[in-house]
């Protein structure tokens, strides 16, 4: 084990004895809803999945410390502290270990933290992409490249539409990321059920997810694949007041000219703030649906012959 990387004692006993884990990340947390709410659902989600089965394991750096699994009290910290937390992906990690800080990691960089720990599955809300005017901002998420190399699957309600959706799949299949749509055709949307576009194969039960994980790491290719998994029904969002919302938030950041690592914090917060508490309580129910499907995904992995 690395020694930078500190495994909770739970995510610890879990892995020792080849019981499931899930990783959970924690830039949901501090720049993805607002306190106290984040807070409360990163410990629901926590709960979820210890419910259906498997052991989770919220990461991020603590004072300088790589971690898979917080108490109750580090989740809490980070949720109060939300915005003044530093966002960490892949590229601020050496920083922030390098001076003991403490930040709230990224998909990549939960990924990351996830591949050192030996975890294969995570649960998350949306993965970052490509964002809309990409071909003049050249502004790609980091989620993408760690698709390509770390293997781990990871759950999530697709991505937000504040991302171009159809070049994010472009870039995914440069890649060689497999895109799994969970009991779905379409790619979700986030707070839609789905988009305009297709994904690479259906699978409808947690058994075919893992069996075509094992195959992909049997292979030694190496990478994790887009488990993207509807935000139910009854929850989603009408399409035209998401659309609005977007539109509206992506010309707010142009004209402030947000850049860099802010874009994406901001369009959320900007969402948020213009959908209002609809749109909380969506994004709150498919991180719940997520743990689920994930806890399900990481049990049927650990269940298969030769593992
Ligand atoms: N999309 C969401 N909610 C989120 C994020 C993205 O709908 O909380 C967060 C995740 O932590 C993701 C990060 O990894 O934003 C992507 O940031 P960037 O686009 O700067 O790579
Ligand atoms: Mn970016």
């Amino acid at each position: 084990m690395n020694p930078l990387l500190d495994l909770h004692p739970d995510v610890a006993a879990a892995l020792g004895s080849g019981r499931p884990v899930v990783a959970l990340e924690s830039t949901i947390i501090s720049h993805g809803m607002p306190w106290p709410q984040n807070a409360e659902t990163a410990l629901a989600v926590e709960a979820e999945v210890r419910k259906h089965g498997a052991v989770p394991a919220t990461c991020a750096i603590v004072d300088g410390r790589l971690k898979a699994g917080l108490s109750s009290d580090e989740i809490e910290r980070l949720g109060r502290a939300g915005p003044q937390v530093a966002k960490v992906s892949r590229r601020d990690i050496p920083v922030v270990v390098a001076r003991a800080g403490t930040g709230a990691t990224t998909v990549a960089a939960t990924m990351l933290i996830a591949g050192m720990a030996g975890i294969r599955v995570f649960a998350t809300g949306g993965i970052g992409g490509v964002h809309r005017g990409a071909e003049r901002s050249f502004d790609i998420s980091a989620d993408l490249q760690e698709l390509a190399r770390t293997p781990v699957a990871v759950v999530c309600a697709g991505a937000k539409a504040i991302l171009d959706l159809r070049l994010t799949l472009e870039y995914l299949e440069t890649h060689g990321v497999p895109v799994i749509g969970y009991r779905t055709d379409r790619l979700p949307a986030f707070y839609s059920v789905d988009s305009a576009f297709g994904v690479d194969v259906r699978l409808d039960t947690p058994e075919e997810v893992a069996r075509v994980m094992k195959a992909k790491w049997d292979l030694a290719m190496g990478g994790g694949l887009v488990i993207a998994n509807p935000i139910p029904l009854e929850h989603a969002l009408p399409r035209d007041v998401v659309d609005r919302a977007i539109d509206q938030a992506l010309a707010d950041a142009q004209a402030q000219g947000i850049a860099g690592k802010a874009v994406t914090p901001f369009l959320l917060e900007r969402v948020n703030a213009l959908t209002g508490g609809d749109s909380l309580a969506g994004n709150i129910q498919l991180v719940l649906n997520n743990a689920r499907l994930a806890a399900s995904v990481a049990v049927a992995y650990e269940g298969l012959a030769g593992r």
